[in-house]
């Protein structure tokens, strides 16, 4: 179970997440936090996560360069502060043998980068943004991160009637290819990520969703250079279940990692909840099991508590509640596959591709006209039901079977 969960703890909600809302201030007690912007202060906090995850037993972590550690008055302040922190992260990891995931840079929360980074109309936020991602790259490489993540928070527009699109995504390509060849010269070996998600903070993203994602990268040839980290509150703002997103990624052999959240329904937002719902984490699982298990991915907490959860302790309720639903689900997940009913009502669904002339048709060996030929020959084709329902109910039999597979 511990090679297919391999949870990480993420630095930016659990550590530097007040819990504020758009109506009301931070709640959270951080008695490990002095709240002040010094480098001592970002290395206590780094403690308490430390320690956080050694009790926990969560084996990975993941952050953005800012914030672990503060930002400087110049770039090269900015590396230099920096780097103190890595080495200070990088004693923690050898101590506790926690490692890192993956690592990105906050190319969202700047004034710098209200217009975009990459795809911004000034071509200095662009460079800022080239030189926040060189030094993210190279620590990441390292902490030994097995993947890197690119996350365009404001890569997208807000209004058309101040947006050359066209532009700014040939902006993000080249963007993406500069990083892609950097990752490799310093020889960084670990997976590029695209994490899809379809608005907010813009109200249009450009990497809106996997689709979307996969034919951007096809468009500007960086298919193969990049996978996608899938997340499922972005699946279901962008109005597809998260075992959409999971499948249209693992079809094009594409699915890199996956941020384990969950949203709420029926709100329109990134709520960010600790993912509890047991048929998500048995789909989720039944993807990643599908798929032969993840190779540099695992489940990131992209997750934040409620804002009423605001006691050291509902860190520890929040994690261990979303671990126990991916075990459940990862047992559920093999129970399926073990029972067996499902992949063979898939199989027998599509007998008729099996046969010689399915095998024709789908090889493209008939034209046309000798397809139309054939079907003159059809008085009544033949189907057969869905049986959702049926499925359905045997989906909850399944789950509702407790226990190990
Ligand atoms: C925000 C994203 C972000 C990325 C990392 O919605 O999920 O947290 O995972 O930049
Ligand atoms: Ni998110
Ligand atoms: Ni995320």
């Amino acid at each position: 179970m511990q090679d297919h969960l391999r949870f990480a703890a993420c630095y930016w909600h659990t550590m530097r997440n007040g819990l504020s809302d758009p109506f009301g201030s931070a709640t959270a007690q951080t008695p490990w936090d002095d709240g002040s912007q010094s480098i001592e202060n970002a290395k206590n906090r780094a403690d308490a996560f430390f320690e956080f995850m050694e009790k926990c037993q969560i084996g990975y972590w993941c952050f953005h360069d800012r914030d672990l550690a503060p930002e400087g008055n110049s770039i090269a302040d900015s590396e230099k502060i920096l780097d103190s922190l890595v080495t200070h992260v990088s004693a923690l990891q050898q101590r506790t043998g926690v490692k890192l995931l993956w690592g990105t840079a906050n190319l969202f929360s700047h004034p710098r980068y209200m217009h975009g980074a990459a795809t911004s109309p000034s071509v200095d936020s662009f460079l800022c943004a080239a030189a926040q991602v060189r030094k993210a790259l190279e620590v990441t490489l390292t902490l030994g991160g097995s993947s890197y993540v690119f996350w365009g928070g404001r890569e997208g527009y807000t209004t058309l009637l101040n947006t050359d699109l066209a532009r700014e995504r040939e902006h993000l390509a080249r963007f993406l290819h500069l990083a892609a060849d950097y990752a490799r010269h310093i020889g960084f070996t670990g997976a590029l990520l695209i994490e899809p998600k379809p608005h907010e903070p813009t109200t249009h993203q450009y990497d809106s969703n996997a689709e979307a994602t996969l034919n951007f990268l096809r468009e500007f040839n960086l298919f193969g250079k990049f996978k996608l980290n899938i997340e499922t509150n972005h699946a279901t703002l962008a109005g597809h279940s998260m075992e959409h997103e999971l499948s249209v990624a693992i079809a094009a052999h594409s699915l890199g990692s996956i941020d384990a959240n969950m949203g709420t329904p029926g709100l329109g937002w990134d709520t960010d909840r600790f993912p509890t719902d047991l048929y998500l984490t048995t789909h989720v699982m039944l993807a990643v099991l599908g798929m032969g298990g993840f190779q540099a991915g695992g489940l990131n907490f992209d997750a934040k508590r409620r804002r009423e959860s605001f006691e050291p302790i509902d860190l520890f309720h929040s994690h261990i509640a979303g671990m126990d639903a991916f075990a459940f689900g990862l047992k559920a997940a093999a129970r399926i596959r073990a029972d067996g009913r499902f992949a063979r009502f898939i199989q027998d669904r599509y007998a008729s591709w099996s046969t010689p002339l399915g095998i024709e048709v789908a090889s493209g060996k008939r034209s046309l006209s000798e397809c139309a030929e054939l079907a003159s020959q059809i008085s009544q084709p033949s189907l057969v039901s869905g049986r959702q329902e049926m499925l359905e109910a045997i989906l909850n039999e399944i789950i509702l079977q407790r226990g190990g597979a």
